[in-house]
């Protein structure tokens, strides 16, 4: 598969009531039957267990076929990874709380192994399920499958935690969290389908390759990035996590899973001042996508929403 056209995206979904979130990824072509996690009790900050099939490339390849190859004793390799939130303390509002985050693997047994990849060893979104809150962290590695990292939860309501990681010598996996922040969650602002708007000093204009984005088509999306005051390509723009720029999109939706979470890699060699990425989009519906670009060492984070058509 072409590196440029590397898209992280997920199909196929069960979620239910608990607290873990599992994630499953056949590394061959194939899918295999439901296993059901474990169910755990006795952590109230958890809301959500999730179970999910996934392949890294299914975007690409849709559904495979059982059993193509007629003759073939096909290897089917199933790692099951689950990670498992806790919180410090209560949240309090606007104060950073350190989240403990423990990989296991389906039995409860910590996974301790694990490859860097974008530069760390695991990449945490945390979104607030209205989509108006975006935070990218990366949890340090602590021992026996914990990571730790301070968050900020900036007001009531729930909140889905993906976290990103790449256990040594597997794929990488998405185990998705929830938390919930007791209070009444804000009125969400109406959504804004404007594409060219300005974060701090730099103008960001976002176009596609399509008029219409449709589900299922593979599209490409130009961030153009502009100095405010005068309107000229930006020049300062660095590797951030070693590339060009960084798109994570979420698809609007109740509750959200990882299906709903595309992160897209930006493409290499774009002129002065513009970050190309291509993906698709899965599904009709809204998304969001908060484009991430690294000015001399300061992250600009431009969010944009989306409609995408049947
Ligand atoms: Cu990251």
């Amino acid at each position: 598969m072409n590196k440029k056209l590397m898209i992280y995206s997920f199909a196929g979904l069960l979620a239910a009531s608990a607290i873990a979130a599992i994630s499953v990824t056949n590394t061959k072509a194939q899918n295999q039957g439901s296993q059901m996690p474990n169910m755990q009790h006795g952590d109230s900050s958890m809301g959500e267990m999730q179970h999910e099939k996934s392949s890294m490339e299914g975007m690409q390849h849709g559904k495979s076929s059982e059993n193509t190859h007629e003759g073939h004793s096909t290897e089917v390799q199933t790692i099951t990874t689950q990670a498992k939130l806790t919180a410090s303390r209560d949240i309090a509002l606007k104060i950073p709380v350190k989240l403990l985050i423990d990989v296991q693997d389906s039995t409860g047994k910590s996974i301790t192994n694990f490859e860097t990849f974008q530069e760390k060893l695991m990449h945490l979104i945390i979104v607030s399920d209205n989509l108006q809150f975006f935070s990218h962290l990366h949890p340090n590695y602590k021992e026996n499958g914990r990571f730790e990292v301070e968050a900020n939860f900036p007001y009531p309501g729930n909140y889905t935690l993906l976290s990103d990681y790449k256990p040594a010598g597997q794929k990488e996996q998405v185990s998705v969290m929830k938390k919930q922040v007791p209070g009444n969650s804000p009125a969400a602002p109406k959504l804004d389908f404007n594409h060219a708007k300005t974060f701090e000093d730099t103008k960001v204009n976002l176009a596609f390759s399509q008029p219409k984005l449709k589900a299922g088509e593979e599209v490409s999306i130009m961030f153009d990035l502009q100095h405010k005051s005068n309107n000229q390509p930006i020049t300062d723009l660095q590797p951030y996590l070693g590339e060009r720029g960084h798109l994570v999109i979420l698809k609007q939706s109740s509750p959200l899973t990882r299906t709903d979470y595309i992160h897209a890699h930006a493409m290499k060699n774009s002129p002065d001042g513009q970050v190309q990425f291509m993906t698709s989009f899965p599904q009709p519906g809204k998304y969001k996508l908060w484009g991430q670009f690294n000015r001399n060492g300061k992250i600009v984070i431009a969010d944009f929403w989306v409609n995408v058509l049947e």
